[in-house]
C-alpha cells in the first residue's frame, strides 16, 4: 500500500464541545480542516492497526466527501476493516449499536445533530470509543491538542468508493463493508420491547399515532420499525426522506420546530406523537393536546419500565444531568435504587452503565437512553412509550397526570439567548459566578437562597473531576435555577437558563405563568438584559 504523508498546518478552535466538533460547513470545507481533525482523532487511538472502525451520519450536507476522505484516512492509519452505513447514513444511536455488536475500536458518527444543515449552515463530527459512547473528557482534550500541533497526516490515492450499495470492497488489505444502515438497531428494538402487543396497539383502529422524522436521519428506520415491523398504517410517519439540508427546517424535535406535527395530533385527534432529531438521538412526546416535558418523560419512563420486557426485573439504578429536573430523583427513592446527577453531555453516562451501575438516564434537551447502547436514542424513546401504552391501556395525559399525583410534578423550563456576543457572555457567568458566594443565605421576597455553586462532577468509576458545569442556585422553596453557556452552538455564545420549581398540587397551571417569580429572579441575578441587551429569551422549552 502507498501511504500519502501529507503535511499540513494546525487550525486553532478544532475543540470538541458537548457532543463532537461543530462549525459551519464551509469552515470544515477548508483545505485539511475535515483531515486535521480526522488524523488527530486517529492518533488518540492506542493502534488503528488491524481494528474496525464504524462510519456514517445523519445524512447532511458534506456528510457524503468527509466519509470519501475518512475512508482513505482511515485506510492510510492501518484500520483492516470499515463499517459504513448505506449512503452514508447511521442514527447515533444506530452507530453506538453497531460499534458495540461488531466490536469496533470506535466510530466516526458525521453530524451536528438538531443543527440546520446545508452549505450555509452547519456539519460536526464526533468520536464514539469502543463502548459506543461518545469520547470521554480527556479523550477529547488530548485530541484537541493534537489538532493544535498537527504536522502530517495519513491518506491513500483511491477511486472513490460506492457507498450507495450494500456490500464488501477489498481495497489493499482494508475491507470496507457498507451496511444496511437499520437492520442491526432495528433488530435490538425487537429484543427490548412487547412488539406483539405494541403491534396490536399500532395496526389496530382505536390508537393513531404519528411521527416526524423531520427530514432527518430517523425516516428509514421508523419506516421499517413502526410500519413494517409494528403493523403502523404508511400515514404515521411523516418527513420520512432524509434530505442534506433537512427540507430547510431545524430539525429539533420541540414545540416550535416540530410545529406540523403538533397541529397534526391535536387537529385530527391523534392519540400519540412524537419526533425525533437531525441524528436520531432525541425525542419528543406529545399526546392529543397534551406535551409531555423530557424531564417528565425520563422519570416516567423509569416508574413504569417493569411493563417492558428487557427492564421488567428491575432498573440497576437512573441518573439525569443536573440541569434536568429532579423528577426521577423522586422514582429513583421509591425504587429503591441510585439516581446519579452528571454534567450535561451524554459522555459521562457511560462510565456509570459499563460499570452496571444506571439501566435508564436522560437530559432535560429531549434526551432519554438505556444501557442497550451508549448514546441517547430517540426511537428507543418513543418505542418505551408505546410499549407502556398498549401494557396500560392508558392515555399520554393520563399516564402523566397519574404520575404527578404519586409523585408530585416538577415544573421545569428552559429559557435560551442564542447568538449572543461571546464575549459579553463570558463577562456575565464571570460576574454570575463572582456572586455566588455572596448570595448564600440571600432572601428575594420571602425566598432565600440555601446553595449557590459551580457543579463539579467526580466520576464514580474512573476518578475523573470535571468543574465548572454550570451554576446551580437553589431555594428554600424547592426553587431551583441552573445557569451555563451552550458547548454546541456555531455561532457566538447561547446562554441556557434552566428553571424548575416542585409542587404538590394545582398540576393544571401554566408552567411560565407559575415560575415568573423564578424567572425574574433569575434574570435578575444573572443580569441577562444588563449584559445581553435581551429581554425575551429566543426559545423556552
Ligand atoms: C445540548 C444539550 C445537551 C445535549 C447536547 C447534545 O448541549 O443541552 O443536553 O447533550 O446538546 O445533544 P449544549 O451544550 O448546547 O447545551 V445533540 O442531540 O445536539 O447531539
Ligand atoms: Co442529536
Amino acid at each position: 500500500m502507498n501511504r500519502n504523508v501529507i503535511e499540513t498546518t494546525p487550525y486553532s478552535g478544532q475543540k470538541p464541545g458537548t457532543s463532537g466538533l461543530r462549525k459551519k460547513v464551509r469552515v470544515f470545507q477548508q483545505p485539511n480542516y475535515l483531515e486535521n481533525f480526522v488524523q488527530a482523532v486517529f492518533d488518540s487511538i492506542d493502534s488503528c492497526q488491524g481494528q474496525t472502525l464504524v462510519v456514517g451520519g445523519d445524512g447532511r450536507y458534506f456528510n457524503r466527501e468527509a466519509i470519501q476522505t475518512i475512508i482513505k484516512m482511515a485506510i492510510a492509519n492501518g484500520f483492516e476493516r470499515l463499517i459504513i452505513g448505506q449512503s452514508g447514513i447511521l442514527s447515533t444511536p444506530a452507530a453506538s449499536c453497531v460499534i458495540r455488536k461488531y466490536g469496533a475500536v470506535g466510530g466516526l458518527v458525521l453530524s451536528a445533530s438538531h443543527n440546520p444543515g446545508g452549505p450555509d449552515e452547519d456539519f460536526g463530527i464526533k468520536f464514539n470509543r469502543a463502548n459506543g459512547g461518545p469520547a470521554s473528557e480527556s479523550q477529547t482534550d488530548s485530541i484537541h491538542q493534537t489538532t493544535e500541533r498537527i504536522t502530517r497526516y495519513f491518506t491513500i490515492d483511491a477511486e472513490p468508493i460506492d457507498i450507495d450499495r450494500v456490500g464488501e470492497i477489498r481495497i489493499h488489505d482494508a475491507l470496507i463493508k457498507v451496511i444496511d444502515p437499520v437492520a442491526d438497531y432495528a433488530d435490538l428494538m425487537q429484543e427490548l420491547f412487547d412488539f406483539h402487543s405494541m403491534k396490536q396497539l399500532l395496526s389496530g383502529t382505536n390508537f393513531k399515532f404519528r411521527f416526524d422524522a423531520m427530514h432527518a436521519v430517523t425516516g428509514p428506520y421508523a419506516q421499517e420499525i413502526f410500519i413494517n415491523r409494528l403493523g403502523a398504517p404508511k400515514e404515521s410517519v411523516i418527513n420520512a426522506t432524509p434530505k442534506d439540508d433537512f427540507g430547510g427546517h431545524h430539525p429539533d424535535p420541540n414545540l416550535v420546530h416540530a410545529a406540523d406535527l403538533v397541529q397534526q395530533v391535536n387537529v385530527q385527534g391523534l392519540d400519540f406523537g412524537a419526533a425525533s432529531d437531525g441524528d436520531g438521538d432525541r425525542n419528543m412526546i406529545i399526546g392529543h393536546q397534551f406535551y409531555v416535558n423530557p424531564c417528565d418523560s425520563l422519570a416516567l419512563l423509569a416508574a413504569n419500565a417493569d411493563k417492558i420486557p428487557a427492564y421488567a426485573n428491575g432498573l440497576k439504578g437512573v441518573a439525569r444531568s443536573m440541569p434536568t429536573s429532579r423528577a426521577v430523583d423522586r422514582v429513583a427513592e421509591k425504587l429503591g435504587i441510585n439516581c446519579y446527577e452528571t454534567p450535561t453531555g451524554w459522555k459521562f453516562f457511560g462510565n456509570l452503565m459499563d460499570d452496571g451501575r444506571i439501566s435508564f438516564c436522560g437530559e432535560e434537551s429531549f434526551g432519554t437512553s438505556s444501557d442497550h447502547v451508549r448514546e441517547k436514542d430517540g426511537l428507543w424513546a418513543v418505542l418505551c412509550w408505546i410499549n407502556i401504552l398498549a401494557a396500560t391501556g392508558q392515555s399520554v395525559s393520563e399516564l402523566v397526570q397519574d404520575h404527578w399525583s404519586i409523585y408530585g410534578k416538577d415544573l421545569f423550563t428552559r429559557h435560551d439567548y442564542e447568538s449572543i456576543d461571546s464575549d459579553s457572555a463570558a463577562k456575565m457567568m464571570e460576574r454570575l459566578t463572582l456572586s455566588l458566594d455572596g448570595l448564600v443565605g440571600e432572601t428575594y421576597h420571602g425566598v432565600s437562597v440555601t446553595l449557590a455553586d459551580q457543579f463539579s462532577y467526580s466520576d464514580p468509576v474512573d476518578g475523573s473531576v470535571s468543574h465548572n458545569q454550570g451554576v446551580r442556585i437553589l431555594l428554600d422553596n424547592g426553587g431551583r435555577i441552573v445557569v451555563r453557556l451552550s458547548g454546541t452552538g456555531t455561532e457566538g455564545a447561547t446562554l441556557r437558563v434552566y428553571l424548575d420549581q416542585f409542587i404538590e398540587e394545582g398540576f393544571q397551571t401554566d408552567t411560565q405563568v407559575a415560575l415568573k417569580p423564578l424567572i425574574d429572579l433569575a434574570n435578575q441575578l444573572i443580569g441577562i438584559k444588563e449584559f445581553t441587551g435581551r429581554t425575551e429569551p429566543d426559545v423556552v422549552t
